[in-house]
């Protein structure tokens, strides 16, 4: 096994990473910018290099400083984390030249699913199911409206570069085509540095149901069933859980195996995860890879008792997968609340410091953060600042133990996200798991 590992990132995921390594008997490299000398994940690795001021171009992305701290400490591998630079091909590729193992698929995984067209053609090819949508990026005005009067209105106009849901356009009318067409590409311009768009049929109010994949360098592939992230904000995640409450074991099955297929359509060797959209007839949909360990990770490893990241870092060194699917059973029910620093009415960034923290236990109860008190949150990072995640028999149990997990946790000094929190666990819908993407918009407007 790897005996150090350099961690590219920061926060609550850098810890996480730390507390695997430590129980596997690796030591770990903390990296850090500035701003973060006093965050929990520089006090607990076994040694720590500031590589950079606080903004992120200068610290956690700047690759030559990483590289030069994964050298300086002689650390054989990188773990990435999420966000920052995870999901970049060219440092993957970077990290290999310099004889230190990235830990996540290879660079040419990542490419073919950075790009959702080529990632719809590679999962395409394997029959795994996709919504109806051009093949190719829509070049042209004309061309636009003759695909999207193919495919059927309303359609949803995407970049190729893009990817969690930035950069999307709903069309409705066939009128409203040439406008949009022409936003969508500037903006992709823009937020990408690539214009190039694609059209598929748009899917109402769907339900955003994903699959954890575990692959090794051997071509062994399997899925850890899935979590429902439907609980989003402007795209991001609020609430997770796993199981699903529209998942039976047949759909279960067969996105599984769809899962899987995609992850081997790509050679894929790594942990990641497979989104799709499922609709209010059970129908699933591929739309894109995450080629990393993410933010929900540990609801799927509650309900399965699988320590992912240990997987990660295992397949990264060339071990064999140890689990079969038939291994793999899904016990209780698990739910995560992302607890941000953040107003929870306006959702404005609220950083300062935390003048008491408590946080709360008990069976069943987790969190994973990186906070503590006297802390001071800073202004230059997302605003995560802790996961609570919890486990139970049932969802109705979870659900009662969320909503007292989250009446024990004291965070003062700053807000946080932890009322909005309460409103859903006591909300009707959400009990019921009467839940889909439209959830806290229909929230926020009560
Ligand atoms: C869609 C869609 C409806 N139809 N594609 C947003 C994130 C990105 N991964 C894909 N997204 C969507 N793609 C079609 N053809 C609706 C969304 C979507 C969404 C998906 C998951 C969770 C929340 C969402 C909120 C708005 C739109």
């Amino acid at each position: 096994m790897f005996h150090k590992i350099l961690i590219a990132n920061r926060g609550e995921i850098a810890l996480r990473i730390i507390r695997t390594c430590k129980e596997m008997g690796i030591k770990t490299v903390a990296v850090y910018s500035s701003a973060d000398s006093e965050s929990l994940h520089v006090k607990l690795a076994d040694e720590s290099v500031c590589i950079g001021p606080a903004p992120s171009l200068s610290s956690y992305l700047n690759i030559n400083a990483i590289i030069s701290a994964a050298e300086l400490t002689d650390a054989e591998a990188i773990h990435p984390g999420y966000g920052f630079l995870s999901e970049n091909p060219r440092f993957a590729e970077i990290c290999e030249k310099c004889g230190i193992t990235f830990i996540g698929p290879t660079a040419e995984s990542m490419r073919i699913m950075g790009d959702k067209i080529s990632a719809r053609q590679a999962v395409i090819k394997v029959g795994v199911p996709i919504l109806p949508g051009t093949k190719e990026g829509v070049h042209d005005v004309n061309e636009a409206v003759k695909v999207a009067k193919e495919i059927g209105f309303p359609v949803i106009i995407k970049a190729t570069a893009g990817g969690g849901g930035r950069g999307m356009k709903i069309v409705h009318s066939p009128a409203a085509l040439p406008n949009a067409f022409m936003t969508a590409r500037t903006e992709a311009q823009t937020g990408f540095g690539n214009p190039e768009v694609y059209i598929e049929r748009y899917c109402e109010n769907p339900r955003h149901v994903e699959i954890q994949v575990l692959a090794d360098k051997h071509g062994n592939v399997i899925h850890l069933g899935e979590r429902d992230c439907s609980i989003q904000r402007r795209h991001q995640k609020v609430i997770e859980e796993a199981p699903s409450t529209v998942t039976t074991p047949e759909l279960r099955k067969a996105m599984g195996e769809a899962a899987v297929a995609a992850a081997k359509a790509v050679n894929y060797n790594s942990v990641g995860t497979m989104e799709f959209l499922v609709d209010k007839n059970n129908n699933f949909y591929f739309m894109e890879m995450n080629t990393r360990v993410q933010v929900e990770h540990p609801v799927t490893e509650m309900v399965t008792g699988v320590d992912i990241v240990k997987e990660q870092i295992r397949s990264a060194f060339g071990e064999k997968l140890r689990y079969t699917q038939d291994d793999i059973k899904i016990k209780g029910h698990s739910i995560e609340c992302r607890i941000n620093a953040e107003d929870s009415v306006k959702f404005t960034p609220c950083p300062g410091k935390i003048t008491d923290h408590h946080t709360p236990g008990g069976l069943g109860v987790r969190v994973d953060s990186f906070v503590y008190t006297n802390y001071s949150v800073v202004p230059h990072y997302d605003s995560l600042i802790a996961k609570l995640i919890v486990h139970a028999d049932t969802r109705d149990e979870a659900i009662k133990r969320m909503a007292r997990a989250l009446d024990e946790y004291i965070v003062d000094g700053i807000k946080t996200t932890i009322p909005f929190h309460k409103r859903i666990m006591a909300n009707k819908d959400f009990i019921e798991g009467n839940i889909d993407t439209s959830f806290i918009e229909r929230l926020v407007l009560e």
